[in-house]
């Protein structure tokens, strides 16, 4: 027997959850709510992830014209519509099931907003990059919905946003080794899915409820984030009546220091200093941010 199969357990050292957050709702940028639940002050950091948010963004709320640098945003749509802009000049609009993986790195300014008039709703990761990444040139790999991989076996859908699941790989490359998996069990679906041993790995529920690693513990419901000790992968049952999706999301540890002010992640405060004056000047990756403003800005200011 395949020893990937999801059906039977075939898992030496199955992680359990170490830790589980809520993710309450709070304001971020302008006039929109996020439930952080990584990079929340109890959770500052989960290496090498900063940042995990399910934001809710209804117009004229959004996240009009701001910087990044030294990491990646991966954003994943799963309700309406967000256009993006940068001071590079590109621009598009992403949809529900769509996917957005931008690597900030030297510097992007941009802006990302809800599209028509509905609500927009999705996640946004942040993905540290390891200092020698920190400062390469900012590039994006788009993802429209119907060219994520998936695939359907025992009650399990599974999308690959990155990384490998029942024998689907995805396109996307990650320059810190990542997986990221959206998944949707059925009830009295079982799911036995491989984690590399020493990566840091997490969830979190979208939708239903799941009993998450241990089968005699209890189920846990959507807005939860757990943390899942280290071990060879992850089982998971649906033991409800209605369907169960979660995102699993694992990588990499960087093991580097983090010098963060909001938007900017370093590896030391030196370089946070150099990165406060590179956006001031507009200088080493942030020239174009000297005469740009979005158009989304300009059209709100009339
Ligand atoms: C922000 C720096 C930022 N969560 N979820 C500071 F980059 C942001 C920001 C976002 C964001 C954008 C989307 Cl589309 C989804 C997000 C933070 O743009 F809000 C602050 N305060
Ligand atoms: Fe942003």
């Amino acid at each position: 027997m395949a020893d990937t199969d999801n059906y039977s357990s075939s898992l030496r050292k199955p992680r359990h959850v170490a830790r589980k957050f809520q993710a309450r709702p709070q304001r971020e940028g302008n006039g929109a709510v996020v439930r952080r639940s990584i990079g929340r002050f109890e959770l500052r950091y989960f290496d090498p992830f900063l940042v995990l948010d399910e934001f809710s963004v209804c117009a004229p709320a959004g996240f009009p014209d701001h910087p990044h640098r030294g990491f990646e945003t991966v954003t994943y749509m799963l309700e309406g519509a967000l256009t993006h802009e940068d001071f590079e000049g590109h621009k598009g609009t992403i949809k529900a099931g769509d996917l957005q993986w931008m690597t900030a790195g030297r510097g992007i300014v941009h802006s990302e907003m809800p599209a028509g008039q509905g609500v927009a709703k999705g996640l946004q990761l942040w993905v540290n990059l390891s200092s020698r990444n920190k400062m390469i040139e900012p590039k994006y790999q788009e993802l429209q919905s119907k060219d994520i991989a998936c695939t359907n076996k025992n009650g399990i859908e599974v999308r690959v946003i990155a990384g490998e699941s029942m024998g689907i790989n995805s396109p996307v490359y990650t320059r810190t080794p990542t997986m990221y998996l959206d998944f949707t069990l059925k009830p009295l679906a079982h799911l036995c899915q491989p984690i590399p041993p020493t990566w840091n790995a997490f969830l979190y529920v979208l939708e239903g409820e799941g009993v998450f690693g241990v089968e005699k513990s209890g189920s846990i419901g959507t807005h939860h984030l757990l943390l899942l000790s280290h071990g060879d992968g992850l089982e998971v049952w649906n033991k409800s009546v209605k369907p169960l999706r979660f995102v699993l999301i694992g990588g990499e540890p960087l093991g580097e220091p983090v010098a963060q002010l909001g938007p900017f992640v370093m590896n030391t405060e030196e370089e946070i200093d150099q990165t406060i004056n590179d956006f001031q000047y507009c200088e080493n990756g942030f020239e174009k941010a000297k005469f740009w403003r979005s158009e989304a800005m300009i059209a709100s200011e009339g």
